[in-house]
């Protein structure tokens, strides 16, 4: 049964947005071909700003974790221990590729969360994984008690957690009927937000624990979730409304299965879940990232057109969308790219900032990305936080 929060959201929101100017389109084309001065931001180079802010190493806390810097064997050299990062539907598309980047540094050991084991087992050795550098743990993001079992056996194999990806997702663009997680919550911002929101919820404590160099939870976004760029302008948009059916439990019944309390549409609950996604990473940071250190994180890792994501899209879509995404709007970014893209958000030096959303241009350079003024709503986060946190039995 889903857990009720009708309650929650009584009053509905109606105040002023944040001023924001962003989504003006007078001089955008279908194609990109000119874009409005925020849309030239979105693919334009920007020169990174990050500082090198590495924290010291903090003290151990638990007596199972291994210091992370150890002394080499030349002397005075030090050595990191190899990272431990959790990467949430590693068996295909992003996460495989990511899982697969970080596995193959020989600086990470991955743990492969993943509803279905069999396939993750052959997607890891069809990828080439060195053995000893990945663990595969059942996960199903559709089930809360999945979730907290996840958490349980995560703790008891006493590994540290020093880097947490939120990345697993389903899409749901041809469905007529909502389909619902095991407590009854629509398919796609069930999974894709409440089981991550619950999952990263329970993990932030043992991130904290970790005494890795950087620790870091990133939650994957998309530029579809965003009513700033041309490709978040695709009818049907994200739009969390006043989160009535969220608060409602997304159950269909005796409320909507959408967060705003409209009728389904699965294109648009998938926006609305990464909207979720990246309203829940800032939320993040601002509720933890000064007392933790943990580095928040979000990202659009370019259009990567044929992964799974698309599987229950037709087959006409799912034929013309990689050479349009390649040749037309020049977003489309390969697998193996993406998981780079994705891999240096987990453990490159300089990506420790914290509360962005991250994305690349052509060059595949990184620069911090603008979010949409829903997505960056601060009281909506909040709300979305409260309600989010009643859902899932946290509150
Ligand atoms: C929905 O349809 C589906 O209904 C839903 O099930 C789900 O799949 C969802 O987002 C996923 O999509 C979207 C559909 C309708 O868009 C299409 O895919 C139809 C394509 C029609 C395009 C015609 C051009 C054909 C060019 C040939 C290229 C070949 C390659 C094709 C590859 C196809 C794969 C993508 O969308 C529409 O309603 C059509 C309108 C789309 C244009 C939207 C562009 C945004 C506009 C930009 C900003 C405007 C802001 C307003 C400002 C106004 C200023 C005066
Ligand atoms: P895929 O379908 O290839 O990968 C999705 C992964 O999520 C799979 O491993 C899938 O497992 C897993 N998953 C789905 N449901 C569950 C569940 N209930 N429990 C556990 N795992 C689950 O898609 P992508 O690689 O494209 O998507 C990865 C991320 O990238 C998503 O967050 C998506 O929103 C984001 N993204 C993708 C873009 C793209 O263009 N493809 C663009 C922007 C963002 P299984 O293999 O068992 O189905
Ligand atoms: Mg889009 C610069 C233009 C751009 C980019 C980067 C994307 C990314 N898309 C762009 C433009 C367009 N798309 C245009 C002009 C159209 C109308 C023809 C269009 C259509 C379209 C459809 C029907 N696009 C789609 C769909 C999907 O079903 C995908 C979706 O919305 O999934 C939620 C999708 C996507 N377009 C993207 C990206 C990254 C996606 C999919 C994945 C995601 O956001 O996670």
């Amino acid at each position: 049964m889903a857990l009720q929060a009708a309650s929650v959201v009584s009053s509905a929101f109606s105040g002023p947005k944040e001023g924001k100017s962003g989504a003006s389109f007078k001089d955008s084309s279908l194609f990109g071909v000119s874009f409005s001065e925020n849309l030239k931001a979105e693919f334009s180079s920007v020169a990174l700003s990050c500082k090198r802010e590495f924290k010291a190493v903090r003290a151990q806390t638990t007596a199972t974790e291994s210091p992370a810097i150890n002394k080499g064997t030349s002397e005075g050299k030090k050595t990191l221990r190899k990272g431990s990062v959790i990467v949430t539907g590693a068996s295909s598309g992003l996460g495989l590729a990511t899982a697969k980047s970080l596995a193959e540094s020989g600086k990470w050991h991955v743990i492969m969360a993943c509803r279905d084991f069999l396939k993750t087992e052959r997607a890891a050795k069809a990828a080439g994984m060195p053995k000893e550098n990945y663990t595969i743990m059942h996960l199903d993001l559709a089930s809360l008690d999945s979730v907290r079992q996840f958490v349980d056996n995560f703790r008891r194999s006493e590994r540290p957690l020093d880097v947490l990806v939120c990345n697993a997702a389903v899409y749901q663009p041809t469905a007529k009927e909502p389909s619902f997680t095991a407590e009854g919550f629509e398919l796609s911002v069930g999974t894709n937000h409440l089981g991550h929101f619950l999952l990263s919820r329970l993990l932030v404590e043992d991130l904290n624990k970790s005494d890795y160099p950087s620790k870091r939870l990133i939650i994957v976004g998309s530029i579809t979730g965003n009513t700033n760029t041309l490709a978040g302008n695709v009818p049907p948009k994200a739009n969390l409304g006043d989160l009535r059916g969220l608060a409602g439990g997304l159950n269909g019944l005796n409320s909507s299965a959408m967060i705003d309390g409209g009728d389904f549409d699965g294109a648009k609950a998938y926006k609305d879940s990464k909207v979720c996604n990246m309203l829940t990473m800032q939320e993040f940071h601002r509720r933890y990232h000064e007392e933790t250190g943990i580095t928040f994180a979000s990202l659009y890792p370019g259009c990567i057109a044929t992964t799974g994501l698309f599987r229950e899209h037709i087959p006409l879509f799912r034929l013309l969308f990689p050479p349009f995404q390649k040749y037309i709007t020049k977003g489309y970014v390969s697998e193996d790219e993406a998981g780079k893209r994705l891999a240096q958000v987990v453990s490159d030096p300089s990506l420790t900032k914290s509360g962005v959303y991250w994305s690349w241009n052509k060059n595949s350079a990184s620069f911090e990305n603008q979010l949409s003024q829903e997505a960056s709503d601060v009281e909506k986060a909040r709300k979305v936080w409260e309600v989010s946190e009643k859902l899932v039995g946290l509150a």
